[in-house]
């Protein structure tokens, strides 16, 4: 600190000030230690999202702030997550938004397929009203939604045959992430759905107490699916986000200065993130493939019968969500791919 002694009317003030004081904005940012779980890999975008969230929080905060990354589940899969989060015994966590449909049903409609043909047209919606009245439900919940990064476009792998017509899914025992939509668009399909923590899916897959499993390719590349499951189906059949979530709990206890530097890191790093993983999802095609991976397209024709069969499920889950927001979001794309 720095002593000024000021010398007037014959006495003698000491005016102390301290190093402290000039940084006064400073102040509003505390020394605090924070884990960030994600699901999958370091080697996933998702892992290196999270790293990269780290390094900028850490910059920002002047070092006060300090990140430690749980990677592969290591603090619970993506609904133990949720419960962490609501309890406060977790900051902040990534998960898919499926899972987060049982506590906020609203997010379903990230689970209907054939929403979007790219991602720029979930970035629309994600980064649009859509998202935003979604994120708006999860206060209440315990929850904070502070971004959405990128998952992906979902494929079919299976263990028993190729699959590229709509009868080629009847009798396959698929696992889907627990959520509502997955499950009744695989039974309408003829399948045999299991709802199944990510965690346990590789095993339930070697030992054969499920066929297959459907997620975007770079998770199937990393979590090495391909050594188990020999045909890979591009379906793209649901796009995936991803939801940055902090903990109510955590995040009332933060000052307008820390919410601030978390929220612009989550927004900065969920760019590098998103970009990355269309940049591996490319990779993984190529590298899945080479690893011998049987790949098969699925025909527009056969795309059409496909949902054809699942409409009536999409249209039960609409009533449910709600309408409007359901509505609100095919009008967003449609609009958005008139530009
Ligand atoms: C799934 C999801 C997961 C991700 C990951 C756990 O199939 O796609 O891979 O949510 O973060 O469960």
């Amino acid at each position: 600190s720095i002593i000024l002694t000021v010398f007037g009317c014959g006495s003698q003030k000491t005016v102390e000030t301290s190093a402290k004081n000039k940084a006064e904005p400073a102040d509003s940012i505390q020394e605090r230690r924070f884990k960030l779980g994600v699901g999958l890999d370091e080697k996933h975008s998702e892992g290196q999202g999270a790293q990269k969230f780290k390094e900028i929080v850490e910059k920002n905060s002047n070092g006060k702030f300090n990140v430690s990354l749980y990677y592969n589940n290591q603090l619970g899969d993506d609904k133990q997550t949720i419960d962490n989060l609501i309890g406060g015994t977790q900051e902040l966590g990534v998960i898919s938004t499926s899972p987060l449909a049982s506590t906020v049903k609203e997010f379903g409609i990230f689970d209907f397929p054939f929403v979007f043909n790219n991602e720029q047209e979930a970035y629309t919606i994600l980064d649009g009203e859509v998202g935003k009245t979604l994120l708006d439900k999860l206060p209440s919940h315990g929850l904070i939604g502070l971004g959405y990064w990128e998952n992906g476009f979902r494929n079919l792998t299976n263990s028993k045959h190729p699959v590229s017509t709509l009868e080629d899914f009847k009798g396959l025992k698929i696992r889907t992430m627990p959520n509502k939509v997955h499950l009744d668009v695989f039974s309408a399909l003829g399948a045999n759905p299991t709802p199944m923590a990510f965690s346990e899916v590789f095993t339930a897959l070697d030992s054969k107490t499920i066929d297959g499993q459907e997620n975007p390719l770079p998770t199937i590349e990393i979590h090495k699916f391909n050594e188990v499951q020999p045909y890979l189906s591009m379906t793209n059949h649901v796009y995936t986000p991803f939801i940055f979530m902090a903990s109510k709990k955590f995040w009332d206890g933060l000052s307008d200065e820390e919410k601030k530097i978390i929220q612009e890191a989550v927004i900065e790093a969920g760019k590098y993130q998103r970009e990355l993983n269309i940049e591996q999802n490319k990779k993984s095609l190529e590298n899945l493939k080479a690893a011998g991976m049987q790949v098969n397209e699925v025909s527009d024709e056969e795309k059409e019968k496909i949902k054809a069969v699942i409409k009536p499920v999409i249209e039960q889950h609409s009533k449910e969500i709600g309408e409007d927001l359901t509505q609100k979001m095919y009008a967003e794309v449609e609009k958005a791919r008139k530009k």
